[in-house]
């Protein structure tokens, strides 16, 4: 989908258009104040304080009719300068604004304000000539935004839009916009019944029900096959440390905010975990290493808590409690080159296995100039960007460099992603790390006798789970490859009353084999329950009549594909095997 923002004539007519919502909202809402209306990728949206009255969906049919009258009105956008006092004076009825100004730079001597007939708004610009070239826009939705994104503050009513230069745009627009929707992880999730969020369990805390359940658990083992066979050790931790652990690892001063608030037990001060790391580098310290034993690769799948903002938390994308596909690798520093490769290798692999195109690396390198943010050791970072950088050039990886995005211990890699709806977002990341272990004070015994450092890879391919279920969602519109999916197959009888048995003999044979296997044998026409079990979007439906019996054989549909075929049973499981066995244990 286009992005609005960065389109500068698009840019220019959204912008003119929250002006142009503005002042319908202003003539039905004699009340309503106004906050700051800016262009986002999606088109456009203001934030308003309407007192007590809350924006409905049939509130915005009313909104767009009166903005079409100000349109077909045309009256023309005036742009005028005036001082930082004036404006001071000339809102001061307005809250809003007058905290807008007073934030405003001192140097700013002039201030713009653009005025459309009755209404008049501080802005910058640029604005379309008049509003009568305002004609293409609607209205999408509407939401409750707290004022500075700041909960402590009043709930305003936001609102919306998108504007275009013509009808077809618009429309195409729409178009993909509800295309967009529909494959929203929210909507399939639910549809499909994946997971549920609960205001009693709290925001950002989704449940993941039994469909789900059959999804993570296979991601699970299909990643642990991976990683055992890479030399990976599994271990279990617990999901809280204490106050102590995160000041050892340096997250109590440079990740707090992203922290859940401390927890009192007797006289100790626990924290909820956000990484594992801290909890890997213990792990590590328990034993004596040897430079034989290195890389030592410590995975888990691990339950971290992180602040997330309420209005940041989505579906399974971004939550507050989430599952890490989590591994520490510690490698002498010759290997780190080999160990970095060995992760992308990987990274790649998973991606070809579920057929993921879309993503871009990125190497996020620290800004040198902020030495609050990163861990001030210039040729640390040197080092480490650099050899990042290398790796990635032998390896012909395309990559794009992203300053400033570091985490505060060493670059990354990170692989960015585009969900249906809503900003890019990390899912896979590789992250070197040549603090964490000087802080905890790791070491192994190299071949001259010496107890040297060690250098610490910390590595999710998934990211976590919950967001890569989400991503997965939407990458298959919920249609899941057979492994994956939580009803693989169903058994169709062509008539309930004479194939059930044999339908059911069927399935005892799938399931023996470990697959999750239903059976429609409800009175109703054979149309229809294949129809049904389309919709669930099961990957496999297996119809079974007089035929199948008398040939102990089974008619196989597959989602998705137009026709069937008749197999033997034993073809059947030894073709759905081949299909299945390189993903599952
Ligand atoms: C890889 N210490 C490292 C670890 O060893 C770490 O925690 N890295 S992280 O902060 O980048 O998080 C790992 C992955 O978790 C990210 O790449 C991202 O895919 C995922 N993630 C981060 N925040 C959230 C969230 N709020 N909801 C869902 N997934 C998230
Ligand atoms: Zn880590």
């Amino acid at each position: 989908m286009i992005n609005i923002k960065e389109n500068e004539r698009l840019n220019t007519l959204n912008h003119s258009c929250a002006h142009l919502l503005a002042q319908a909202v202003s003539h039905l809402y004699p009340n309503a104040k106004f906050w700051v209306g800016p262009v986002i990728e999606e088109g456009f949206y203001y934030d308003i304080d309407l007192g007590d009255e809350v924006i409905k969906e049939e509130d915005l049919a009313k909104i767009e009719k009166e903005m079409k009258k100000i349109s077909k009105d045309g009256k023309r956008i005036v742009r005028n300068e005036i001082s930082k006092a004036e404006a001071l004076e000339r809102f001061k009825d307005d809250p809003y604004k007058v905290d807008l100004i007073s934030r405003m730079d001192e140097e700013e001597t002039t201030i713009s304000t653009y005025t459309q007939g009755d209404f008049t708004d501080l802005c910058r610009g640029p604005h379309v000539e008049t509003v009568k070239e305002l004609k293409n826009f609607k209205l999408i939705k509407h939401s409750g935004a707290y004022w500075k994104n700041d909960a402590k503050n009043k709930m305003l009513q936001r609102i919306y839009g998108v504007c275009f230069d013509n009808p077809e745009d618009l429309e195409d627009y729409l178009r993909e916009l509800q295309e967009a929707r529909e494959r929203d992880h929210r909507k399939i999730g639910k549809d499909l019944d994946i997971f549920m969020t609960s205001s009693l369990i709290g925001a950002g805390m989704p449940l993941w029900l039994p469909n789900g359940a059959v999804i993570r658990k296979n991601l699970e083992n299909y990643i642990y096959k991976k990683e055992r066979s890479l030399g990976y050790d599994h271990v279990y931790t617990p999901c809280v440390g204490t106050k102590q652990l995160y000041v050892t690892s340096g997250h109590w001063d440079h990740y707090q905010k992203n922290m859940f608030p401390l927890m009192k037990v007797d006289e100790e001060e626990f924290v909820l975990r956000p990484m594992n790391c801290p909890h890997h580098m213990v792990v590590y310290k328990n034993k004596l290493h040897s430079y034989r034993d290195l890389p030592v690769r410590i995975g888990e799948f691990a339950t971290d808590f992180r602040y997330e903002a309420s209005g940041a938390v989505k579906g399974l994308e971004r939550v507050r409690c989430m599952c890490q596909n989590d591994a520490h690798l510690f490698v002498r520093p010759d290997q780190i080159g080999e160990e970095f490769k060995s992760v992308v290798n990987l990274i790649l692999e998973v991606y070809k296995d579920f057929g993921i195109k879309n993503y871009k690396f990125r190497l996020s390198l620290r800004d040198p100039e902020d030495k609050k943010k990163y861990f001030d050791d210039d040729e640390m970072w040197n080092t480490a960007e650099a050899k990042l950088r290398e790796v990635l050039n032998e390896l012909g990886v395309e990559y794009f460099e992203a300053v400033g995005e570091a985490a505060f211990y060493g670059p990354k890699l990170d692989v960015e992603v585009k969900p249906a709806v809503g900003p890019e977002v990390t899912l896979s990341t590789c992250q070197l790390d040549f603090l964490l272990p000087r802080r905890f004070e790791l070491n192994y015994v190299d071949s001259d006798a010496e107890k040297k450092t060690p250098v610490v890879i910390h590595r999710a391919i998934f990211g976590t789970f919950d967001r890569f279920t989400a991503f997965i969602i939407e990458e298959t519109k919920g249609a899941f490859p057979l492994w994956l999916a939580p009803t693989q197959m169903v058994i169709v009888p062509v008539n309930s009353e004479i194939h059930s048995d044999y339908a059911y003999q069927v399935k005892e044979a799938l399931a023996k084999e470990g697959y999750r296997v239903a059976v429609d044998d409800r009175n109703e026409k054979l149309g229809y329950r294949i129809r049904e079990a389309q919709l669930k979007k099961i990957p496999v439906q297996i119809v079974v009549g007089d035929g199948e019996i008398a040939e102990g054989a089974v008619n196989i549909r597959r989602f998705g594909v137009q026709g069937n075929t008749t197999l033997k049973l034993e073809e059947a499981i030894k073709a759905f095997k081949e299909e299945t066995d390189k993903f599952t244990c």
